[in-house]
Order: structure tokens, then sequence, then C-alpha cells
């Protein structure tokens, strides 16, 4: 037996009437509510959202010697930092007159095996270059 509402509706507001049933079902009754207020409460009210760090930095420094010659260093910054003839001789000459130079800020891992390369290089031709590696700040 049809809802007397449906009954009564003309034959305009059949679809209205329909369109109404169906939105009914969209709502949640006070029951269903309070069994997911019930639940929801039973949960921890901290959230245990990890923060992720973001991964420090490591400087690449490149060390004065008194013995590699000038030239070889930039050949080295050339090829392993792949740096420009201009900037590699900057760089070349920041170390030879204040002892240091900055020459890469990267991920840990790159910075030490670019610094390993660099050394190894002039390790292999004799000569005492060095390249170190710490951490950003
Ligand atoms: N001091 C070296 C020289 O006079 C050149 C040099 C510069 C070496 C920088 C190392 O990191 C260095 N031949």
């Amino acid at each position: 037996m049809p809802h007397a509402g449906i009954l009564n509706a003309g034959v305009c507001d059949a679809n209205i009437v329909a369109f109404k049933a169906s939105a009914a079902d969209l709502f949640f009754s006070r029951e269903d509510i309070q069994m997911a207020e019930n639940e929801t409460s039973l949960k921890p009210k901290t959230r245990t959202k990890p923060k992720l760090e973001r991964p420090k930095l490591y400087k690449v420094i490149l060390v004065n010697d008194d013995y590699t010659p000038r030239e070889f260093v930039i050949m080295v910054l050339k090829a392993v930092f792949r740096m420009s003839e201009e900037t590699g001789y900057r760089m070349m000459m920041t170390a030879h007159k204040l002892g240091v130079c900055v020459i890469v800020v990267c991920a840990k891992d790159i910075a030490e095996s670019k610094a390993k390369e660099a050394t190894d290089l002039g390790k292999e031709a004799g000569f005492p270059l060095m390249f170190t590696t710490e951490p950003e700040e």
C-alpha cells in the first residue's frame, strides 16, 4: 500500500515526492550520530602524526695546501663539481688566500662521495689536495 502523502500528491508533485524520499536517505538518524560519537570518543584525542625533519645539508670544503699546483686544483673542481674555469679559479684562489673555500652545499651522501672523489684525484696524482665535509649550521 503506497504512503498517504504519495497518494495525495498530484501528477506534477510526483517527482518532488520521489526526490524528497531519496534525499531523506542522506541524513543520519540521532542513533547513528550517537553511535558514531561513542566510537570516536574511544580514540585518543592527541594526534600522532610524525613530524618529518628536513635532512641536514652538508658543505664540501676545499682545503689549501702548499704543494698541489693551482691548475690541478682548478682541473679537479671542473671535473668533479662541474664548474667553469672562472668559478674554479675563483674558488681555488679563495682557498689559497683564506685556507678554505665552501664548494657546494648538498645532501650528506652526495657531499661525502664528491669530497672523496676529488680528494682521490689528488692522491692518485701524488698531491695532498683535500676536500672535507661538515654539516651546515
Ligand atoms: N696553495 C697552492 C699553491 O700555491 C694552490 C692550492 C690552492 C692548493 C687551493 C690547494 O685548496 C687548494 N700551489
